[in-house]
Order: C-alpha cells, then structure tokens, then sequence
C-alpha cells in the first residue's frame, strides 16, 4: 500500500509515463516507483517519436479527454518524444533525457530543454535523478486536488528530511 493507503492501480490514470523505447525503461521505472509510492494512479507506454510517430500523435491528442492531467516522457539520444507530445497537446510534458551511451545523456537533454517559445516542456536532469523528480514535480502539479496524494508527497518529503537529520555522521 502507499504513502496515502491508497490503490492507485485501480483508478484512471492521472499520469502517462511513456519513453522512446522499452531500453529507457531502466530509467523511466524511477518515475513510476516515486508515482507507486505516492498513490499517483499512472499509465507505463513505450511511444517512439521516430518509430510509431503516429501513435504519439494518438496518445498526444487523446491524452487530456482521457483525463492524464501531466505526461512525463523520457527518451534518449536525438530526444524528440517530449518536445513532439508538447507541440500536440497542451497537458503539461515533464520531460526526462535518458542517459545515452554516445554522449551521456547530454544530447538526450539539449534535444530535450531546448524548445522554441510557444511549447513548454518542463525538463529534469540526465538519468535517474529526472525521472525521479519527475514524478514528484507531476504530484506536486496534483496535490492541490488530490489532497491524499498532496499529503503523501509532504510525508515523503518529511521522511526524507528526518532520514538526512538521522544520519549526519557519515562514518557510521
Ligand atoms: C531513443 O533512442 C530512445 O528513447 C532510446 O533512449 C534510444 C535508443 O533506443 P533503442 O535503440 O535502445 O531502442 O529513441
């Protein structure tokens, strides 16, 4: 069970989390983790910018009708996924740059932060610290109007504090 005792597998999903290809899953699952953990009913889909651009298209504009109230996308390399869902939804896009092998990531994030005026997508860092983040930047989008996971997300924070305060020593 959660944070909030709540079952978030059994509701609609209020968050899409999709990546590039099922390879950036290694990633992407830091993302769901912190969504499990807060009770953020989610959805997991590879969607592939290059390879199934017209199911992004799909998933893009169906997503607000379905009820997804932020989509985090992660993808790699020449990282288009994010920037595309953007430019066709207006569902907030939290985009994730995948650490690649060629560059580290660093090409993953250029093509992801670096959009034009007019088509925002909020980017997180390289790897598994993004991904992470994501997820809680996505409750925290939700916690005005979901209470039960506003909550969840100030008791993990609080958790998290008192973890830090609890071990200060490092050599022990
Ligand atoms: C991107 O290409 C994906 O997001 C992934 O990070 C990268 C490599 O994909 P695979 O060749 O492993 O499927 O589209």
């Amino acid at each position: 069970m959660t944070d909030a005792s709540i079952d978030a597998s059994s509701q609609a999903p209020l968050v899409g989390i999709v990546m590039g290809s099922r390879s950036d899953w290694e990633t992407m699952q830091h993302a769901a983790a912190k969504l499990e953990a807060l009770g953020v009913p989610h959805e997991v889909q590879v969607v592939s910018a290059h390879r199934t651009p017209d199911l992004l298209f799909d998933y893009a504009a169906k997503a607000k009708a379905r009820g997804l109230r932020a989509i985090i996308a992660g993808a790699g390399g020449a990282a288009h996924l994010p920037g595309m869902l953007a430019a066709k939804t207006a569902v907030p896009v939290l985009g994730v740059p995948v650490q690649s092998k060629a560059l580290n990531g660093m090409d993953s994030l250029l093509s992801i932060v670096q959009m034009p005026a007019g088509i925002p997508v909020a980017t997180f860092a390289i790897g598994n610290a993004g991904a992470a983040n994501a997820a809680l930047f996505a409750a925290a989008l939700l916690a005005h109007e979901q209470p039960a996971i506003g909550q969840a997300l100030e008791d993990f924070r609080t958790r998290q504090t008192d973890d830090v305060l609890a071990n200060g020593d490092p050599r022990k």
